[in-house]
């Protein structure tokens, strides 16, 4: 299996500038949080550095994949934004020869997240929304939640994507709404 330095280099070459920035971006604060929650540290820096490795493949390639590998059909009516971790997951299986299924699970989940998440799901899916690049009106509220308790900065974040989706007119994928009726609507 590749170190981090490989794997780096292998993830960069895949990828812009800017998004590698944000890649390193999620590495350092899924690190943090795995230390602050006691999940493995070695883990999220592998699940953060490639969450977005297949983020910018051409559609006719996922839809390939998702065609051929039995996936379900319906995913074909969405688009990279939802593709690019549930299937991306399957190319950085093949193509970095990363075999954990905890990894490739936070990878999948990491855009939707899901009525049940691992701790690394959360730490993946909560560190992506607040890596130090991020800059939208409410990071500051969901950094300070991370800090103090990982599920209410998951239901903070599905909350406020969801939000931002419907206020954008944008197609909904239904594990979103499982993640918030989940995380959001079924808190007491
Ligand atoms: O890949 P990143 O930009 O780092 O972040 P991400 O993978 O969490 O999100 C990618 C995009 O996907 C982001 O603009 C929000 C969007 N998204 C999340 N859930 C849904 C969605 N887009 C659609 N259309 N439907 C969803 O349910
Ligand atoms: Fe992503
Ligand atoms: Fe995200
Ligand atoms: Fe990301």
């Amino acid at each position: 299996t590749l170190k981090r330095e490989e794997l780096m280099q292998e993830v960069q070459m895949h990828m812009s500038e800017r998004r590698f920035q944000h890649v390193l971006g999620v590495e350092e604060m899924a690190v943090a949080l795995a230390a602050k929650y006691g999940a493995s540290e070695e883990k999220a820096s592998i699940a953060a550095l490639t969450h977005d490795y297949a983020k910018e493949r051409p559609d006719e390639e996922f839809e390939l994949i998702i065609q051929r590998d039995g996936y379900d059909q319906d995913l074909l009516n969405y688009g990279n934004a939802i593709w690019h971790g549930l299937v991306g997951a399957s190319m950085v299986q093949r193509e970095l020869g990363i075999d954990d299924e905890e990894i490739l699970e936070a990878i999948r989940l990491h855009t939707t997240g899901a009525a049940k998440m691992s701790l690394l799901d959360k730490i993946i899916y909560v560190a992506d929304y607040i890596e130090p690049g991020r800059n939208f009106p409410g990071v500051k509220e969901a950094r300070e939640l991370a800090l103090v308790d990982l599920d209410e900065a998951v239901a903070y974040e599905t909350k406020h994507t969801l939000l931002h989706l419907i206020e954008q007119e944008q197609k909904i994928y239904p594990k979103t709404i499982e993640t918030y009726n989940q995380w959001v609507s079924n808190k007491s």
